[in-house]
């Protein structure tokens, strides 16, 4: 027993005795990355001085499927650049204001020891730089932002990142790293409506946004910009919440945390299903991939996730492994409330068309609040989910069934561009308009056969009343 005593005592001497008392030895530049990407892991073994280039601009991006919204950046991108670098290292940290911006802006780091974060020490005119120092005491993952009036807006415009102080040993070792940063935003116009969307700041007062996204865009992390990873690799992926009104309940869909740093403190938990991030926060979480598939990563209020954009994918391939997940190997049908399939309620008044163009344009807004959620808004839906309407061999056969589906749902298997989905999709309530405009568009995008639907059309459906549909595009 003494011995232990003895033993721990001397540890922590270690541990004090090697901490950050160290002088930083050496200069070098940090290099930064754009999400979802992370600077290589610290092979240094001890401090450095390191200087940090960080620019600011504003600029206007894509923030979903036709939505521009005009971003106040820390790099260019939203979140801002990551930034890694190691604990007791003395940060000089340059923060460069591009001349075409229209705003001061500033940064406050939660990694720095000191009055405001570095806040006051670092406000910037357009067209001027401002340094300042710090040494990085704590490590830990932490989230910057700007902190100049008012900054709930510049947050909302999307002014944060996140910086990594690695403890002195480094993190555990991982095959892959990603950043994934969410942010909550506030447009003049419901989510999906296209155009340039400008700020709205009563809805961010009243903590009601349009979008919920994951690094910016809605779809920046699905389709080909999905996060990647083979079987038999682990993952980490560096989380971070920059609000500026909404906590996070992170989930990965498929998946469960093997180890968490709950927000981001230094001792990890383990086998968790979701973690809170909360506005201002960050979370690391690791986990090895078992299994190909695609797991998704949401905001797990899920329509936030659904309806918001805060979704995300992580495209796992390599070898089945059916000792861990079988896939379906039983089916039946199992119906306590009869055949029917349920219709949504909420019938919103009708877009009236005068040409084929401008059907198509309203369709597109349909589509965009209606439909995008489950078949997502590059139409591509989610594998084993939601299936395509991009390219659907079963959608292009038949017109009159497509009606009929967006009518009166569809449920049971069907199988399109010969992978098998059986699921349930609710009957839309709209109008005969806006049923004719949805399918118009979609029939017109993404390589479908052009296909015109008229009002008419879908009044002769409805009127005919519910058929249950083949299940295969042949008919
Ligand atoms: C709540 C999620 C959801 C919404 C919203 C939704 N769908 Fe679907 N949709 C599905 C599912 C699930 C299926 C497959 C059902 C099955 O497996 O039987 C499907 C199937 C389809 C199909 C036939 C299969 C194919 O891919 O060609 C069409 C066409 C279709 N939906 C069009 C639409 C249109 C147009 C809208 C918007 C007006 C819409 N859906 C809204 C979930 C949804
Ligand atoms: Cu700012």
């Amino acid at each position: 027993m003494i011995f232990r005593r003895a033993q721990i005592v001397l540890v922590m001497a270690l541990a004090t005795a090697c901490a950050p008392s160290a002088k930083p030895t050496g200069t070098e530049t940090a290099v930064l990355t754009a999400p979802p990407q992370v600077p290589p892991p610290i092979t240094r073994r001890q401090p450095a001085t390191v200087v940090v280039n960080l620019e600011v601009s504003e600029r206007t991006m894509p923030m979903a499927d036709g939505v521009e919204y005009t971003f106040w950046t820390f790099g260019g991108t939203v979140p801002g650049s990551f930034i890694r670098v190691r604990q007791g290292d003395l940060v000089e940290f340059h923060l460069n204001n591009h001349p075409s911006s229209a705003n001061p802006h500033n940064i406050d780091l939660h990694a720095v020891t000191g009055p405001g974060g570095g806040a006051s020490s670092s406000v910037v005119a357009p067209g001027h730089t401002a340094t300042f120092r710090f040494t990085a005491l704590n490590p830990g993952l932490y989230v910057y932002h700007c902190a100049t009036a008012p900054v709930g807006m510049h947050i909302a415009n999307g002014m944060y990142g996140l910086i990594l102080v690695e403890p002195e040993n480094g993190l555990p070792k991982v095959d892959r790293e990603y950043y994934v940063m969410q942010g909550d935003f506030y447009t003049r116009d419901p989510f999906g409506v296209a155009g340039h969307q400008p700020f709205d700041m009563r809805k961010a007062i009243r903590e009601e946004p349009e979008y919920v996204l994951f690094n910016g865009a809605a779809g920046s992390l699905t389709g080909d910009k999905a996060l990647s990873a083979q079987v038999g690799e682990t993952v980490r992926l560096f989380v971070g919440n920059g609000g500026p009104n909404l906590v996070s309940s992170f989930h990965v869909i498929g998946e469960i945390f093997d180890r968490v740093y709950r927000e981001a403190g230094s001792v990890p938990d383990a086998n968790i299903q979701t973690t809170l991030v909360p506005a201002g926060g960050a979370s690391i979480v690791d986990f090895k991939v078992e299994v190909p598939g695609t797991l998704i990563l949401v905001d797990h209020a899920l329509f936030r996730a659904f309806n918001k954009g805060a979704l995300g994918m992580l495209t796992v391939t390599g070898a089945q492994d059916s000792s861990v997940f079988s896939g379906r190997i039983a089916e039946g049908i199992y119906q306590p409330e009869g055949g029917t399939v349920q219709v949504m309620p909420d019938a919103k008044a009708a877009a009236v068309a005068s040409t084929p163009a401008e059907r198509r344009t309203f369709g597109q807004r349909t589509y965009q609040q209606t439909c995008a959620a489950c078949h997502q808004a590059d139409g591509r839906g989610i594998v084993g989910a939601f299936p395509p309407l991009a390219g659907s061999d079963y959608l292009n056969a038949d017109p009159t069934r497509a009606i009929q589906i967006v009518l009166f749902g569809l449920s049971g298997p069907v199988t399109v561009n010969g992978q098998q989905y059986n699921s349930v999709m609710p009957g839309q309530v709209l109008s005969d308009e806006d049923v004719a405009n949805v399918l118009s568009y979609v029939y017109s995008q993404w390589g479908n056969a052009g296909t015109a639907v008229t009002p008419e059309q879908v009044k002769k459906v409805r009127a005919a009343g519910p058929v249950r549909p083949t299940s295969t595009a042949a008919h």
